[in-house]
């Protein structure tokens, strides 16, 4: 359990690495203890879908023929928008003061949090979003915002691994076929990285890091959480009306957010 106090620092290399890069998978950032927690109050979110409030919404992938449902996820949840207004335990979850130091270390001293969703990949998870940038998806004035994928369960190549292209960020607005999809001829498939992540590990992703969800050919089910964060200084141009869009979490770099909960 962390205070809010508690920062996480990170090592100048890892800084290092996402600035070259343009993403950064940071090992255990949730002890066993606290994976299994989070588990238990993620099966509640994912199987108790009723009475929820409004603005939080759903969506159900049908079942995929030659692979079995999950009982963990018994009613095939595929994703999730506003997961943050289902309960104390979610709002301090994103606002965990190690995650919100991390973007600190990363964007800079003044952040602000931008938007939370779930984004499962059930048995047959078949990955239709492609290669893309986030940026499309939310514009702001400049890119300062980045992503932190919280994963639930071992998540590899077979079963689902979010894949990146490293300095892929560098390069500015890439060329879509549709305005968000970036043909698969134009990312090179020998230079990008498959992050396989074991459950309890973060990966932060740059809002113009070029990436895609992998497939999932397993009968088991993977879980992540997906919250975006952003700098005070940069601002919405897409109209973000998601929960708690732009709460101020840092500035000059102390932690504002109290512990609700007490579970982070
Ligand atoms: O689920 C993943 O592995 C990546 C998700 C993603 O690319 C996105 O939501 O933009």
């Amino acid at each position: 359990m962390a205070n809010i106090n508690e920062k996480w620092c990170l090592e100048s290399d890892q800084i290092q690495f996402f600035h070259d890069n343009g993403y950064l998978l940071i090992r255990s950032l949730y002890n066993y203890e606290e994976v299994f927690q989070m588990r238990g109050q993620f099966h509640q979110l994912i199987t108790q879908t009723d009475g929820r409030p409004k603005n939080m919404s759903y969506s159900f992938m049908d079942p995929k023929e030659n692979y079995e449902i999950d009982p963990f996820n018994p009613k095939n949840v595929q994703g999730m928008m506003d997961h943050v207004l289902a309960s104390d335990f979610w709002f301090d979850h994103f606002t965990d003061p190690r995650v919100v130091s991390i973007m600190v270390d990363l964007l800079g001293p003044n952040i602000d949090f931008h938007n939370g969703k779930v984004r499962n990949k059930p048995p047959g998870f078949y990955s239709d979003q492609s290669w893309h940038q986030d940026w499309p998806y939310e514009r702001h004035t400049k890119p300062e915002l980045a992503a932190a994928i919280t994963y639930l369960d071992d998540t590899g190549f077979e079963s689902g691994a979010t894949e990146v292209l490293p300095e892929s960020h560098l390069k500015g607005e890439w060329d879509t076929s549709d305005g968000y999809r970036i043909p698969d001829d134009q990312v090179p498939l020998e230079e990008h990285c498959v992050l396989s992540a074991n459950a309890g590990d973060v990966a932060i992703v740059h809002v113009l890091a070029v990436h895609r969800a992998g497939h999932n050919f397993t009968n088991t089910a993977r879980h992540a959480i997906i919250n975006e964060y952003k700098t005070s200084e940069t601002i919405d141009q897409w109209n973000n009306r998601c929960a708690f869009a732009g709460l101020p979490l840092a500035r000059n770099s102390e932690l504002l957010m109290p512990r609700v909960s007490k579970s982070f």
